[in-house]
């Protein structure tokens, strides 16, 4: 399972849980750590982080006006973010920059990727071809030069990358030079000396360690030992697409407290590079992009809404009007209502645009309070769509469609309602006003 799936089913759990209490605290534990542990982060940091957790979770005083469960889902996620490490703020001026690492871990490729990055910075980039071991380096660097359009330094051949930086230096022109240099499968005395000598000739701004996510945790030890040789300003973690172990290494770097993860590679091509920042990268994992702005605007539109807290008896379009404002003030509404462990509602009604949004709310005010109840009676009579078209200022074919989509609503809430479990867990989270947003169509 990848880490932001462990994650979401973490989050559902506590969502999904009827009363949050020290049980359910102890279980979301549990399962965050299995999933970490599987992720291959540290068992001492996820038994730390656990710990904190425990303690933070039902401290009353820590919650400032949040609910139960809104309190513990800002707890976990503080700490992922801080057990994930600072975020970077990436330096946009003429610079040096070396990449280091070993065999494959993707260097080469950040290279041509940061050349992109500060390209569509304004800063005019240049690639300075510095593997002196593999044969086909100097043409893959140079490729991606052409790829990039940037500027590119290299001597075929030369053996000495003293003499290819003094070239580089000499000739170029450019704000930011990124060198490529060799990896070797493991450390070794021809890797240091060589690298040390490319820090002395090159003297560069920034050290980027690049490494592969799918080294788990070792990614700290291999970060504190290149940093021992040359002192690395930062690490650059590569196929976090493609590696199970991403939070493993990205966890195992800031544990380290001497070097922090700079920039993400999430995929081969030239713009697969992220700054890196934990919040987002928390959010995301998630499945909310911004977590802090989720939880603001759940709390406001909750207040704002004093959601009707009705039982979940019937479900009217006076309520599914209440709903649809909700859902404007939300924004993208699905993730909210999986999370909530609730079924999701069809995709394309909350991917209305706000015109349809808006549409069929002023065709719901258009109704009397009797078609309002029934809107079967909306259904069987053409005059009456015609007179509540004309009325919102809409076309009957839009009519029908809000009809329709509102008996789509009304049959999925019927078979929640067969469901006891959720229901029961539905019922009690409207009545004790948590994280109330989903009214009756929970
Ligand atoms: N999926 C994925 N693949 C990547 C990423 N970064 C690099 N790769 C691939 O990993 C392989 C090795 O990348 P290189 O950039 O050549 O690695 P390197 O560190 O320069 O390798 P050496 O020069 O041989 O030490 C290539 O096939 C890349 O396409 C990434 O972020 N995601
Ligand atoms: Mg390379």
């Amino acid at each position: 399972m990848d880490l932001g799936r462990g994650l979401r089913n973490v989050i559902k759990r506590l969502t999904g849980a009827t009363v949050v209490d020290e049980g359910i605290v102890k279980s979301i534990i549990k399962e965050l750590q299995r999933v970490l542990i599987s992720s291959d982060v540290n068992v001492k940091l996820v038994l730390e982080m656990s710990k904190r957790i425990e303690k933070k979770a039902l401290d009353r005083e820590l919650m400032k006006g949040l609910t139960t469960r809104e309190h513990v889902m800002n707890v976990v996620y503080d700490e992922l973010v801080s057990l994930l490490g600072e975020s970077y703020t990436p330096v946009l001026k003429p610079q040096k920059i070396m990449l280091l690492g070993l065999f494959g871990s993707g260097k080469t490729t950040a290279a041509a990727k940061l050349a992109y990055f500060y390209k569509n910075k304004g800063l005019k980039p240049a690639l300075i071809a510095c593997d002196i071991e593999r044969p086909a380096a100097y043409d893959q660097l140079k490729q991606l030069a052409e790829k990039v359009q940037c500027a590119f330094y290299g001597i075929p051949d030369e053996k000495d990358v003293k003499k290819i930086i003094e070239f580089a230096l000499k000739n170029s022109k450019e704000d930011v030079l990124i060198l490529d240099s060799a990896g070797r499968s493991a450390f070794d005395d021809r890797l240091t000396e060589e690298l040390k000598k490319i820090n002395e000739s090159f003297a560069p701004d920034q050290k980027f360690l690049v490494l592969s996510a799918d080294i788990g945790q070792v990614a700290g030890k291999q970060a504190e030992e290149f940093d021992n040789i040359v002192g690395i300003t930062g690490v650059i973690v590569t196929k976090i697409d493609s590696s199970a172990k991403g939070g493993g290494a990205l966890s195992a770097v800031a544990a380290t407290q001497k070097a922090k993860v700079a920039f993400l590679g999430h995929g081969e091509k030239i713009e697969d590079l992220e700054v890196y920042n934990s919040k987002k990268f928390v959010g995301r994992l998630l499945g909310f992009p911004d977590f802090e702005a989720l939880m603001e605007k759940i709390k406001k539109v909750s207040e704002e809404q004093g959601l009707k807290t009705k039982p979940l008896e019937k479900l009217t379009l006076e309520d599914f009007k209440e709903q649809l404002k909700a859902a404007r003030k939300m924004g993208p509404l699905d993730k909210v209502f999986s999370m909530f462990g609730a079924p999701d509602l069809p995709k394309d009604l909350l991917q209305q645009g706000e015109e349809k949004l808006t549409k069929y709310e002023s065709i719901i005010s258009s109704m009397t309070s009797d078609e309002k109840e029934h809107p079967e009676i909306v259904k069987k009579s053409k005059s009456r769509m015609e007179r509540i078209a004309k009325g919102a200022g809409v076309e009957t074919r839009d009519v029908r469609q809000l009809i329709r989509e509102f008996e789509k609503v009304t049959k999925m809430l019927n078979m929640f309602k067969k469901n006891r479990g959720l229901r029961k867990k539905a019922e009690k989270m409207l009545k004790s006003g948590n994280l109330n947003i989903g009214g009756p169509f929970m």
